[in-house]
C-alpha cells in the first residue's frame, strides 16, 4: 500500500489523539515521535502479515538467527528509510512545526550488545529482509543493554541504560506466545518396555515473554521479526510464605527469575562462568526453541525433515545450548532415537566462530553445568562420551590432543568443542580468521571433518553506514552514477569512472569537510574543545582491547608531541586523532588505557605550543548512533591490532564505505580490503600474523626495544614520570617486564617504529590532497563487496541452503 502525505499526517493525529487524548495544538515533540513510530509500526505490521502468508504459502525454508546480542541502534530513521517514505514523513512531521531530525535525535540507542558480534547481528537482519529471507532473529531483551559511559577525571565511569523509557514503541508485547523455561531440579529415568522415560521434578519455572520488533527490508515486500525474550515470574508470589507472614522473602523467587532478563554482560573480552550468564542463554535457547518448533509442528509436522524446513544459526557460543536443547526436544518430546535425533540436529545447526582468543572461548564449570540444567548436562555427557569414541579412533593414544578436543575435560564443559561436534557447518568471520581457525586453533577437527569448515567474511549494512549515516555523499554518489548502488553495493565501482576527475574528487574532498564541520561542532559541545576542520581527522573507534592497540596510537601520539617539544616550529599538518571506546567494566588495563589516552588529550590540547598542531579528543558513550556521526568524518581509519588477533573487524568496512584511508595491520579483513583497493590504496604497517607467531617463538624481547629505540624510550619513561600529573606504571610495565613472564603480549614495542614511518607517509600523502581524494575514491568505489547482502547471500547459499521468498 502506497502511503500519502495526507494519510500519514491523518494516521499520526490518530495517534496522539487516542494515546495522548489530546489535539494537534497541545502535542509535546516527544508524543509526536512516539506517535509517529507507532504508526511505523503499524505500517511494519501490516506489511509483515502480508510477507508472512507468502512464506507459508511457498513453504520456504525459515532461518533462525540465535544470538545473545543484537546491537540494533536507532529505528526510526531506518524504517522510513527501507519504507522509502522517509521525505514524506519529514513533510509530515514539519507540519506540527517539528523538524523530523530532533525527532532522530531524541531515539535512545537500542544498545543490546558490546560491540561487533552484535552489531553483525543487526547488519545481517538487514540484509536478510532486503533479500527477502524468511529470517527471524532470537535474543533477549535486556532490561538495562551495554552501560552509558562517562569520563570523570580520565576514568570511565558505568552508568544503567535505561533504553525501554523511550525504545520501548518498537516492541509488540506476545503474552500469548510465552513460554516455561526450567532451570535446576532432579531428572530420574525409567526404562518402560523398552522406551526411555525421563521425569524432571523439583525445578524452577521462569516464564519467557517476547517481545517482537520488526525489521523491514529496503524495498523490499519482507518484513522479518527479531523476537526477543524477557523472563517473568510464573507466580507473583510465593503464597506458602506469604501465609506465614514472610512478606518480602515471598517475594525473592519473583526477583530472582526476573533477574534473568535484567542486564546484558558488558564483557567481551573474557569469558566468567557465571551463572546468571548461563541462565540467560538457556533463557534465550530454551524459548526460542519452543518457539521454532511449535511453528514447525504446525506447519510440517514430520520432525524428520526439520533440516529441510529449519536452519538455526548459533551466533558465536554464546546460543550453543541449542545443541543438547535440540536434542532434548527430540529425544523426550518427539520419542526418537538418539542416532535419528542426532542426524536431525547437526544438520539443522550451524555455527559462527568470532574469536581466536583462548580467554573469550566459552567453558562452563561442570558442576554449575549440572546443577542448572541437569537433563541438559546429561545429554552433554552422551554426546561427549560418542565423540570420544570417534576422537579415540582418530588420535588414539593422543591424550594431550584428545584432552584439548574434549566436550567434557578437567570438569569443564567446552562449548565450541560442543558446536564442532554437532554443526554441519562452522564458519571463520574473514579469509584470514577462517585460515587460522582450520589451520591452528581447530586444526584437529578440521582434519577429522574438512568438510564442515568454510568462510563467510563480514559484512555491514551499507544502507544504514553510507545512505543514512552520509546523506550527502550518497547523494553526490547518486548524482554520479544513478541510485542503483542502494540496492546492489557492487555498483559502487563505476565510482572509478571518475577516479581522474578533479571536480569529482574536489567534491568528495568538500564533502568529507562539511561531516568534519558537523563532528568538530559535536566535539565543541561535548569535549569544549575547538578542533581545526582542516586537520587531518584520524580515528580509531571500537571496543577497547589490549589486542586492538589503542596503546600504539596514544604512544605514538606522545611521540609525536615530543618531536614537535623539539620543534615547535615545525611546518607539519595539524592532526587531530580521535578515539572512543568502551571498556569492559571489571578490565583493568584496558580502563588505564582508556585514563592515558584522557591524560595525554589533556595535556597535549592545553599546551599552547603545540595545541594547533595536535589535539586528541576521546569521545565518551561510543555506540552505534555516535559511529554514525564519527564514521563519516574520518580520514584516517586506524585498524591496528596485532595480526593474528582481530577476528575480522566491521569498523574497517563502515570507514572504507565512508572514503577513510586504513592505516593498518594485515589482520582480519584488513587483508581483504587490501586485496580489494590495493597496496598504493592502503597505509599497511607491522608484522604479519606469521612473522608474530614466528617472533614469539624465538623468544621476543620488548626490553631489548626499550634499550636500543630512543623513541620508545623517552615514551615509556614519560608513562612513568606522568602525564598530567599522573603516573602509568602499571603500563609501562606491561610493556616491558609484565606479569606471568609475558611482557607486551600484543608487541606493540615491535610495531612501533614501523607504525611510526607508516604515519610519515600518511602526512606526505595528505599534502597531495588530489591523490588523498583519489585513494578515498577508490576505497568508496572497491568498499561494494563488504556489504552484509553478499554476506547473507553466502549464508544462504551455502550454510542454510534456503531462497528468497518470490513475489
Ligand atoms: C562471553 C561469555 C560471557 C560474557 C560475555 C561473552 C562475550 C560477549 C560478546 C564474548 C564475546 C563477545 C563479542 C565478541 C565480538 O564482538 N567479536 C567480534 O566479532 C566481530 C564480528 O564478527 C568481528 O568483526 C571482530 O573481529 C570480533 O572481535
Amino acid at each position: 500500500m502506497e502511503y500519502s502525505k495526507e494519510t500519514l499526517k491523518k494516521l499520526i493525529d490518530e495517534k496522539i489523539l487516542r494515546h495522548f487524548g489530546c489535539k494537534e495544538q497541545e502535542v509535546t515533540e516527544q508524543q509526536i515521535y512516539r506517535a509517529t513510530a507507532l504508526v511505523v509500526r503499524d505500517i511494519l505490521m501490516e506489511k509483515r502479515s502480508e510477507f508472512e502468508s507468502n512464506v507459508k504459502k511457498q513453504e520456504t525454508k525459515r532461518v533462525y538467527y540465535m544470538s545473545m546480542e543484537f546491537l540494533v541502534g536507532t529505528s526510526l530513521k531506518n524504517n522510513l528509510f527501507n519504507l522509502g517514505i522517509e521525505e514524506k514523513m519529514r513533510a509530515v512531521v514539519a507540519d506540527y512545526g517539528v523538524n523530523i531530525d530532533s525527532l532522530y535525535e531524541m531515539e535512545p540507542d537500542a544498545g543490546l550488545g558490546n560491540g561487533g558480534l552484535g552489531r553483525l547481528a543487526s547488519c545481517y537482519m538487514d540484509a536478510a529482509a532486503t533479500k527477502q529471507l524468511s529470517c527471524t532473529g532470537f535474543s533477549i531483551r535486556y532490561e538495562f543493554g551495554i552501560f552509558k559511559q562517562k569520563i570523570v577525571d580520565g576514568w570511565q565511569m558505568e552508568f544503567p541504560d535505561n533504553w525501554l523509557d523511550m525504545g520501548d514503541v518498537w516492541l509488540v508485547p506476545r503474552e500469548d506466545e510465552a513460554f516455561e523455561v526450567k532451570f535446576d531440579g532432579r531428572v530420574t529415568e525409567n526404562w518402560e518396555n523398552g522406551v526411555n522415560r525421563v521425569e524432571y521434578t523439583d525445578y524452577n519455572s521462569v516464564i519467557a515473554v517476547p517481545y517482537d520488533m520488526m525489521i523491514s527490508g529496503y524495498d523490499s515486500p519482507a518484513v522479518n521479526n527479531l523476537v526477543l525474550w524477557s523472563a517473568k515470574s510464573p507466580n507473583r508470589i510465593d503464597m506458602d510464605l506469604f501465609s506465614r507472614g514472610e512478606y518480602v522473602k515471598s517475594m525473592e523467587k519473583n526477583a530472582m527469575a526476573e533477574a534473568i532478563s535484567k542486564v546484558l554482560y558488558p564483557a567481551d573480552d573474557h569469558y566468567e562462568g557465571k551463572a546468571l550468564r548461563l541462565k540467560q542463554q538457556y533463557l534465550l535457547v530454551c524459548a526460542s526453541l519452543q518457539s521454532i518448533m511449535k511453528q514447525f509442528m504446525k506447519e510440517c509436522g514430520d520432525v524428520y525433515q526439520l533440516p529441510d524446513k529449519v536452519a538455526i544459526h548459533i551466533n558465536d557460543t554464546h546460543p550453543s545450548l541449542c545443541v543438547p536443547e535440540l536434542m532434548r526436544i527430540l529425544l523426550d518430546e518427539h520419542g526418537l532415537n538418539w542416532d535419528d535425533a542426532w542426524d536431525i540436529t547437526c544438520k539443522t545447526l550451524a555455527y559462527t566462530n568470532h574469536t581466536v582468543m583462548s580467554e573469550a572461548l566459552e567453558r562452563w564449570p561442570e558442576s554449575l553445568f549440572a546443577e542448572k540444567l541437569p537433563r541438559i548436562y546429561q545429554i552433554v555427557r552422551e554426546v561427549d562420551r560418542r565423540f570420544g569414541l570417534i576422537l579415540n579412533e582418530h588420535y588414539s593414544g593422543d591424550y594431550a590432543k584428545i584432552n584439548y578436543m574434549d566436550i567434557i575435560a578437567n570438569s569443564q564443559v567446552k562449548m565450541a568443542n560442543l558446536c564442532l561436534a554437532c554443526c554441519h557447518k562452522v564458519n571463520g568471520v574473514s579469509k584470514l580468521h577462517s585460515d587460522i581457525l582450520k589451520n591452528d586453533v581447530f586444526h584437529d577437527f578440521y582434519y577429522i571433518m574438512p568438510e564442515k569448515f568454510t568462510n563467510v567474511t563480514n559484512g555491514i549494512a551499507h544502507r544504514r553506514w553510507l545512505c543514512q549515516a552520509n546523506p550527502e555523499l550518497s547523494g553526490f554518489i547518486t548524482e554520479l552514477i544513478g541510485d542503483g548502488f542502494i540496492r546492489d553495493a557492487n555498483e559502487l565501482v563505476r565510482l572509478l569512472d571518475y577516479e581522474n576527475d578533479r571536480a569529482v574528487l574536489e567534491r568528495l574532498q568538500k564533502i568529507k569537510h562539511n561531516n568534519k564541520l558537523r563532528l568538530a561542532q559535536y566535539i565543541k559541545e561535548h569535549n569544549g574543545i575547538n578542533v581545526d576542520p582542516d586537520a587531518v581527522f584520524d580515528v580509531q573507534v571500537k571496543r577497547l582491547h589490549e589486542y586492538k592497540r589503542q596503546l600504539l596510537n596514544v604512544l605514538h601520539i606522545m611521540h609525536i608531541y615530543n618531536k614537535l617539544l623539539e620543534n615547535p616550529s615545525a611546518d607539519v599538518k595539524p592532526r587531530v586523532f580521535i578515539f572512543a571506546a568502551k571498556a569492559s567494566a571489571g578490565y583493568v588495563m584496558a580502563k588505564q588505557i582508556i585514563r592515558l589516552i584522557n591524560m595525554v588529550a589533556r595535556e597535549v590540547n592545553s599546551n599552547p605550543l603545540t595545541r594547533d598542531k595536535l589535539k586528541v579528543i576521546f569521545l565518551e558513550d561510543y555506540r552505534v548512533s555516535l559511529a554514525e556521526l564519527i564514521i563519516p568524518a574520518a580520514e584516517i581509519s586506524e585498524q591496528i591490532s596485532v595480526a593474528g588477533k582481530e577476528a575480522s573487524g566491521t569498523g574497517n568496512m563502515k570507514l572504507m564505505l565512508n572514503g577513510a584511508i586504513t592505516c593498518g595491520t594485515l589482520d582480519g579483513a584488513n587483508v581483504e580490503i587490501l586485496e580489494q583497493v590495493g597496496k598504493e590504496n592502503i597505509f599497511l604497517f607491522g608484522m604479519t600474523a606469521e612473522e608474530v607467531i614466528k617472533q614469539w617463538q624465538s623468544g621476543y624481547s620488548p626490553m631489548d626495544i626499550y634499550n636500543s629505540n630512543q623513541d620508545v624510550r623517552l615514551v615509556i619513561d614519560r608513562l612513568k614520570h606522568g602525564i598530567s600529573g599522573t603516573t602509568f606504571n602499571d603500563v609501562a610495565y606491561s610493556l616491558t617486564q609484565g606479569s606471568y613472564g609475558s611482557a607486551d603480549s600484543y608487541m606493540t614495542l615491535a610495531d612501533f617504529d614501523s607504525y611510526k614511518n607508516i604515519h610519515e607517509e600518511i602526512l606526505k600523502t595528505y599534502s597531495d590532497r588530489e591523490k588523498f581524494n583519489r585513494m578515498s575514491l577508490i576505497n568508496i568505489a572497491k568498499a561494494g563487496v563488504f556489504s552484509a547482502d553478499r554476506a547473507i547471500k553466502e549464508y544462504a547459499d551455502d550454510i542454510w541452503k534456503t531462497k528468497s521468498v518470490k513475489w
